[in-house]
């Protein structure tokens, strides 16, 4: 059977005028993994329409799309047009599990969910001619899972093409995340075994890694065993996590810390208290989260800040804060967000409820326009203020505010290296995106994350294990030689 998976990207990820780096981060890693269950004696392609152009003139037999809301309508567009080549197609993915009727009324066969396990009974099914229309998923495990179609990845395409999960969804259920809706009628978080989560990682070519993992911290026992079998593996990983993982689990932190953690996503979403409880992100009220960023910082990790925009309680004043508040945490790069209510989420329902959702042009649920009515801005405010605040963030000004936060010098080039790479050298990634080179400038990625060079030597554990809440790392020692 020829089988062409394909992930459809949206507007601006195949502009010819332009390509922004984060659209060449990350192999499709969701459409790898069902490939996988496909059998030797199949013909499959993936194209990831953010890294390569679409070829529409070919007649697979089965055309598998992966649907998120900003590329529905590209994806439904892409459907039509290979069913009237006489292709079958199936969709699946988070927005079809959204919107099921809304993405039937565009495939043979729909899968709702982690495709784990629908995939493989759906090409059983096939195989045997009795297909389902819908499939949706309900049996939730990673255990025995074949291994992921990584030679089906370009890797040359990607800056990072080592991305990888060893969970599936997050114990946490604030309202405004995907989750809840996607993991329904399920389990909402599961675990790789360890075992096979470290033969994965050991398949991964060179030394960079990044879990893509809603919360990789989300189960501790997992996550310390992890972290105990990559130790002493020589890999640099960065990955996301929580403040409460981060004040509460300072010795997984620590191992992680030891086994090559080199930079972390936090959410933590808002300067406004009150917004937290609205959104029922419960596991960051009350935490001190300058404190959570001393720890990572003082262990050498870098932090990437997540805040998302126009909860009810921000007013006009809710941007300079935010930026203001992350450069004097010495943050390193900030990632901005306008809340966005995802169909099926409580955050959409609610907005629905009182007639605050503006319209359903999909192309527009990216995070960076407004798309509902927030209660202490205008619209007009709200994306002015979203854009500012990535402007002050980035500017050269303000990257050494957030370097001179840091103590010594390796650590504040370090800062100005990261923070300065995503945002100020733009056309530097353009050039390389176009040529097909984006991987040539891992090793420089590699350099960045190691602190040029330098790492803080781990405390020892028994340090560790006699400091009952802080970690016992002074900042002299970031700039202790790794051979030291
Ligand atoms: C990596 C990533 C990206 C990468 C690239 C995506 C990629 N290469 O797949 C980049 C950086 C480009 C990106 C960009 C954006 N992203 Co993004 N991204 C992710 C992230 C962190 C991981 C995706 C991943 O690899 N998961 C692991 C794999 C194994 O799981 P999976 O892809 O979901 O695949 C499984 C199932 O979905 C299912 N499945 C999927 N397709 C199909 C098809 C069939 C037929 C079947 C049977 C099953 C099936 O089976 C797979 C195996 O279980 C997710 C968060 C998350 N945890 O998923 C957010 C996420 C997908 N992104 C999101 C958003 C909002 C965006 C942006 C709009 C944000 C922005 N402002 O930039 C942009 C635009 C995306 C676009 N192009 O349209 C949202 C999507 C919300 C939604 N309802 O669609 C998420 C969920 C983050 C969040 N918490 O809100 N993203
Ligand atoms: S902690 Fe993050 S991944 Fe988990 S439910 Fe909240 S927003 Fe979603």
């Amino acid at each position: 059977m020829r089988v062409k998976m394909i992930l459809p990207a949206l507007t601006e990820a195949t502009s010819p005028f332009f390509r922004p780096i984060k659209y060449s981060l990350f192999p499709p890693l969701g459409l790898a993994t069902l490939g996988a269950y496909l059998g030797d004696e199949d013909d499959v392609t993936i194209c990831d329409e953010h890294v390569e152009r679409l070829q529409l003139d070919d007649d697979p037999d089965l055309v598998v799309i992966q649907v998120y809301i900003t590329s529905a309508r590209r994806s439904y567009e892409i459907a039509d047009h290979y069913r009237r080549r006489g292709a079958r197609v199936v969709l699946g993915g988070l927005h079809v599990t959204s919107l099921p009727d809304e993405a039937a009324a565009h495939a043979d066969h729909i899968f709702m969910g982690p495709g784990e396990d629908t995939w493989p009974q759906f090409l059983d099914d096939l195989r045997r001619g009795e297909p389902l229309p819908r499939y949706v998923s309900r049996e939730r495990t990673l255990a025995a899972l074949p291994p992921i179609r990584r030679d089906l990845i370009k890797r040359n395409l990607y800056l990072v093409p080592n991305s990888i999960v060893v969970s599936r969804g997050c114990p946490h259920v604030c309202d405004f995340c995907y989750k809840v809706a996607f993991f329904q009628g399920g389990k909402q978080f599961y675990t790789m075994e360890v075992d096979s989560a470290l033969a994965e990682i050991d398949r991964l070519p060179g030394r960079h890694l990044y879990f893509l993992d809603d919360h990789l911290f989300g189960n501790p026992n997992f996550a310390s065993a992890l972290f105990d079998g990559m130790t002493g593996m020589g890999r640099l990983w960065q990955a996301a996590g929580t403040v409460k993982s981060v004040l509460e689990q300072p010795i997984v932190l620590e191992k992680a810390v030891r086994s090559g953690l080199r930079s972390l996503f936090v959410g933590f979403e808002t300067v406004n208290s009150a917004n937290l409880q609205d959104q029922r992100k419960y596991q960051n009220i009350g935490r001190d989260y300058s404190e959570a960023i001393r720890r990572l910082h003082d262990l050498g990790v870098m932090v990437n800040g997540s805040f998302v925009f126009g909860m009810d309680h921000d007013g006009p004043d809710v941007f300079d804060r935010t930026v203001e508040w992350a450069l004097e945490n010495g943050i390193e790069t900030a990632t901005y967000h306008i809340l966005t209510p995802y169909p099926d989420t409580a955050l959409y329902r609610r907005m629905q409820a009182e007639d605050r959702v503006l319209h359903h042009d999909w192309d527009l649920f990216d995070t960076r326009h407004v798309v509902f009515k927030p209660q202490r801005l205008t619209p007009q405010e709200l994306e002015a203020g979203y854009w500012r605040a990535y402007r002050e963030f980035y500017r050269w000004g303000s990257i050494w505010k957030g370097a001179s936060s840091k103590t010594g010098l390796r650590p504040r080039l370090r800062h100005m290296a990261y923070a300065g790479g995503w945002k100020k050298f733009e056309p530097l990634w353009d050039v390389l995106i176009r040529s097909k080179q984006v991987l040539h400038a891992l090793p420089v990625l590699e350099t960045i994350l190691t602190g040029f060079g330098s790492r803080p030597s781990a405390p020892r554990r028994s340090d560790v294990l006699g400091s009952k809440s802080r970690l016992a790392v002074p900042i002299a020692q970031k700039d202790t030689p790794a051979s030291a």
